[in-house]
Parts: C-alpha cells; structure tokens; sequence
C-alpha cells in the first residue's frame, strides 16, 4: 500500500517523523545519523535555542502506561553549535533522501527570525517555528506560551518572514486550544497574512505540543521537581485532544495548508485515525522515547 505524502511540497516516503525535542537526546551529528537510518520518513532536530540551555534540574520526565510528563526546559547547545553542526545534519539527511527539518524557540520575535534564518542558511527543508513551550520558567513565574498571543504569533511570523523570504517552508507549532473560537482567530490571522504575502506564508501547522501545566503524584509528590510540578503531558491521554484539535482545524484552514498530527501515536491504528481527521503527516514523540528508532519501523509495518 503506498502511504506517500508530502508536506508543503516536500515529498516523503510516508508520514512517520520523529517529534521536536527527541533527536536531540542523541546528541547531534550521530542523532540525525541514528534517524535517517530509521524507517522514520523525515527527521526533525530542535528545538533549537539562541543561548546554549542546560534544561530544568531535576526530575524532569515521567512516563508510564497511559501519559507522559515532561520539563524538560528546552535543554540544546545553542546557536553556535547549530552553526557548526546544522550543515553536516542536513548533509547527513541529504544522503539518506530525507527532508531535515529543525524546530527553532524564540523568547523573542528577533530570536525567532535569527534561528529560522540559521536552519535554512544550514539546509534545512523546512523550518518548524515551536510556538507552544510550555516548560520555561524564571524565578518561580512561567514563560507565556506565545500561541496564545495572536499579536505575538503576527509579530514572530513578520520578522521571521522579513528574514527567511518567503519561498522558505514555514510551520508552526501550537499547544492544544481549548477555546474553539482560537481556531477561527489563528486562521483568519494566517489568512490575512496570506493575503498581504499573496500566498501561504505559514504553510504546515504541527498539532499538538503538549497539553500546559499537568501534574500526577506518587506517594503523594508530584512526579516531577520543578514549576511546583506542573509539565507538559504527552502520550496516549493526549491523543483524542490532539484528533479533536486537527478535525478543527482542517474545518478553518484552507487545504493548501498541511497539518502535521502529534500526540500519543503508539500504533498503526494510531496514525490512521491521525489521517483519517485529516493530519498529511504525524509525528512520534513519547514511542519514540520509550521504544527507540525502530518504533518507526514498527508503526509503520502496522499501518501497512
Ligand atoms: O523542552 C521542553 O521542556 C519542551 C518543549 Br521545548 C516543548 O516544545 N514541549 C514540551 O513538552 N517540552
């Protein structure tokens, strides 16, 4: 059976990907390397950060059988690194025929411009903007996730436009919206932006990010030790959120726009029920984690 599909014009083999915030767990050129030896159809590095960032201290991650936790904090070695090693990234992907995209987490819209330059001066197919970090704190208060700011979204899509043009292939990526008017307000905003470009600026939307702020006990502690607990939930208890988010979507969004689905895939089934709401790709985080690069393989064969 033949699961082709492509992504802003990009053509992939199938819709399986890894998601922003795994590759980078092996480190680097060899984690892209592991990836593109995978079955996974595209590879994904990021998010990527101006600063070099340590992460949260801590416990910072939680899985069990029904969700993940995470805080991660957006742990990456920063711009200059990604300068050095984005080039042989690309270079590796190249010889494997598969697209590298890079997942790139402004705290500012200038930041967000220099790092998309960066990935697609580096060869980066397409350039996945992470608007929906829930995970960065600064004495004891919690960054605004920018997806819930349209202004800012504006504000990010103008600068980084201004920097990139507009040939290069811009997704972005949001939290779930647990308001149903925000879809309509996120597609008339991408809208007349399509309108003022005279084409589809923002041309893939990745949904979902985690759900914000969660938090699970054992033995009466949360499970994880920073922001009073509260993480990022992913894995199968995101899943009927993030179907539901993606067939509200494809209601607002024109079909030129492509959706990429993330959130709790485990199976072939999984992935259907992803294409089935109307996703033209998915991605795999928490499987991923706990199942390592052959889950690509593995999902895939099923969905076959
Ligand atoms: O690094 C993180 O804590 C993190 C990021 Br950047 C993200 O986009 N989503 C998430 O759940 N964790």
């Amino acid at each position: 059976m033949d699961f082709k599909t492509n992504l802003a014009g990009i053509p992939l083999e199938h819709p399986l990907m890894n998601a922003a915030g795994t590759c980078k767990l092996i480190e680097g050129p060899e984690g892209v390397k592991e990836l593109a030896r995978s079955a996974a159809a595209a590879i994904m590095v990021g998010s990527i950060t101006l600063e070099p960032r340590a992460g949260n201290e801590g416990d910072i991650y939680y899985s069990e059988e029904h969700f993940s936790l995470n805080s991660l904090g957006l742990p990456n070695p920063g711009k200059l690194y990604y300068k050095k090693y984005l080039p042989e990234m690309a270079a590796i992907a190249y010889d494997f025929g598969k697209p590298l995209f890079v997942s790139v987490a402004g705290f500012n819209p200038h930041e967000y411009a220099v790092l998309a330059g960066l990935a697609i001066n580096s060869g980066a197919d397409l350039v996945e903007l992470n608007l929906s970090c829930p995970n960065v704190w600064d004495n004891g208060s919690q960054k605004r996730i920018a997806c819930f700011d349209l202004s800012l979204i504006q504000e990010i899509l103008f600068q980084v436009i201004e920097r990139v043009g507009l040939e290069a292939k811009l997704a972005i990526k949001i939290s779930p919206f647990s308001d149903p008017f925000l879809f309509n307000e996120l597609a008339k905003l991408i809208h007349c932006q399509n309108l003022i470009y005279g084409l589809n600026v923002v041309k893939v939307i990745t949904a979902v990010n985690t759900f914000p702020n969660a938090i699970s006990f054992n033995k009466g502690k949360p499970v994880i030790t920073i922001g009073d607990g509260l993480a990022g939930l992913a894995g199968p208890a995101l899943k009927p959120i993030a179907l539901g988010q993606i067939r509200q979507l494809r209601g607002v969004l024109p079909e030129s726009i492509d959706i990429i689905g993330v959130g709790g895939i485990a199976c072939g089934q999984d992935v259907l029920e992803y294409l089935l709401v109307g996703a033209n790709a998915v991605q795999i985080g928490t499987s991923f984690l706990s199942r390592g690069a052959k889950v690509f393989s593995e999902i895939l064969a099923e969905l076959v």
